[in-house]
């Protein structure tokens, strides 16, 4: 077969048009990647990068405004569940949101302000799934970086297609209804988002209304307590779900992590706590920078939101 290559032309003079169209879709112009002082760019209009971004965008919105499951936080615990849940079941349209301009959570360092990261066994099974080096010191490993953790993790869960993520933007507060299984009883159905600088300044500015999201199960792996963190066990105690936050106990390692991948479950109807989270919700202790429990409450929270939807 003869394959005709495409007609090149010089590129267009860019020039402002009223409707944005002065250079036309679809005309390939001549490109040249000469480092020599005669590098060439395709033209483009101002207009034409923002609705390439805009159409992206609200289309996502608008499409994940129902999805099957939501993930609140983007930090190790949120990521590891989402990883699982989207390998498992690519037929999920699954929906992190992240509070943050950077998915991550506090996972870009290893923790004490050091960049190396301590993972204990057995959870380095995960680090070998996704391709993290580590160095074995017996009954743990190190990862040189706790950044290539999070970036590794970041960049095989953004690459799948049922995942979409959508940061700088904060779940503001849940959606709770009747449950229709048991009208007697009340279930998480979804979330109310809004950009995180609109959250930010709900006291200054009146009325700035938010989006919604419902989804038959909600994940919530926000953290512990700070200016966002425990979102959900927060707002939980405050709707009369939940009596009273069991907060954050003192630092055990050997107490910590076993319980926060055990304990992690459907805390009330539609609402699976993971991460440490967890701890603020179930008065449990902190385990300090090791991060294999993170991992493993992840891949629970995961395994939890399978048994919902499959009920
Ligand atoms: O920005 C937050 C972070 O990225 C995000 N988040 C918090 N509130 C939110 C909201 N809407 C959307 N209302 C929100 N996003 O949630 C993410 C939480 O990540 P994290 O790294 O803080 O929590 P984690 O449970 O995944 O990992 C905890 C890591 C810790 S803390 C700890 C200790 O203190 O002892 N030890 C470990 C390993």
């Amino acid at each position: 077969t003869v394959i005709i290559p495409p007609q090149v032309e010089e590129p267009a003079p860019v020039k402002l048009t009223a409707n944005g169209g002065g250079i036309p879709n679809g005309k390939l112009y001549k490109t040249n990647e000469d480092y020599q002082g005669n590098y060439q760019f395709a033209p483009i209009e101002e207009a034409q990068v923002s609705r390439a971004m805009i159409k992206r965008y609200f289309n996502t919105l608008y499409e994940r405004a129902i999805s099957d499951v939501v993930v609140i936080g983007a930090g190790s615990a949120g990521l590891s569940c989402a990883y699982h849940l989207s390998k498992s079941r690519p037929d999920l349209k699954i929906t992190i949101i992240e509070a943050s301009v950077a998915p991550g959570g506090g996972a870009w360092l290893g923790g004490q302000l050091m960049t190396p990261m301590v993972i204990r066994k057995p959870a380095e099974k995960f680090l070998e799934e996704i391709g993290v080096p580590y160095e074995d010191e017996g009954n743990f490993v190190v990862v040189k970086h706790a950044a290539l953790f999070t970036s590794t993790l970041l960049s095989k869960v953004l690459a799948m297609p049922n995942v979409v993520l959508m940061n700088a933007t904060a779940v503001e507060d849940l959606i709770i209804l009747p449950d229709p299984l048991n009208p007697s009883s009340q279930r998480v159905a979804g979330v109310v988002t809004n950009w995180t600088l609109v959250a930010l300044n709900h006291d200054t500015q009146s009325c700035m209304d938010p989006n919604v999201i419902t989804a038959p199960v909600i994940i919530s792996a926000t953290g512990h307590d700070g200016p966002m963190g425990a979102f959900s066990a927060k707002r939980l105690v405050s709707t009369g779900l939940v009596k009273e936050l069991g907060n954050m106990r003192c630092l055990d390692m050997n107490r910590a992590e076993p319980n926060i991948v055990n304990g992690t479950r459907e805390v009330v109807p539609g609402l699976i706590m993971a991460g440490m989270e967890l701890s603020e919700h179930s008065g449990m202790n902190r385990m300090g920078p090791t991060f294999g429990a993170m991992i493993a409450s992840g891949k629970k929270a995961a395994i939890e939101a399978m048994k919902i939807l499959d009920k």
